[in-house]
């Protein structure tokens, strides 16, 4: 029966109305982006995003007020070399977590700020295709080797 409850209490959760909802049914967890010394203009930023929403959620776009462009990029594996590729959505099913890290999905910064440094913060708004939309600030690290 333990086991049960939760479960039952989730389905709850999912049959309620959520039409007026503007913020996405999504956590996102640890966001941050990668500083590497001299003066670059383009990075790439990592989070987890944990969904809480019934049905998949779907990442559209990715903008932000701080940096020129921002893109969804995931690395493929091309002949034994890794290649970054664009992509129109990150989807993510109902219940799971879509974790965006070194070596597979990201998100590609153009046109940081020249004075862009480690503990800076970029603000990057995620946008969902349900019109639901959030902001959050990923922290610039030095990636540890
Ligand atoms: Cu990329």
């Amino acid at each position: 029966m333990k086991k049960v409850l939760p479960l039952l209490f989730g389905m709850f959760i999912c049959m309620m109305p959520i039409a007026q909802s503007v913020e996405p049914q999504v956590v996102v967890h640890d966001p941050w982006i990668r500083w590497l010394p001299g003066e670059r203009p383009n990075s790439a930023a990592y989070m987890t995003l944990e969904s809480k929403s019934c049905g998949d959620l779907v990442l559209r776009a990715v903008t932000s007020v701080k940096v020129k462009t921002v893109e969804m990029h995931t690395m493929d594996n091309v002949d034994g070399k890794m290649t970054m590729r664009k992509v129109k959505e990150i989807r993510i099913k109902p219940g799971t977590q879509m974790e965006l890290k070194p070596g597979g999905l990201h998100l590609m910064i153009f046109g940081l700020p020249d004075s862009f440094k480690v503990g800076d913060k970029i603000d990057l708004t995620l946008k969902f295709a349900d019109g639901t939309f959030k902001t959050i600030y990923a922290v610039a690290k030095a990636p540890q080797e």
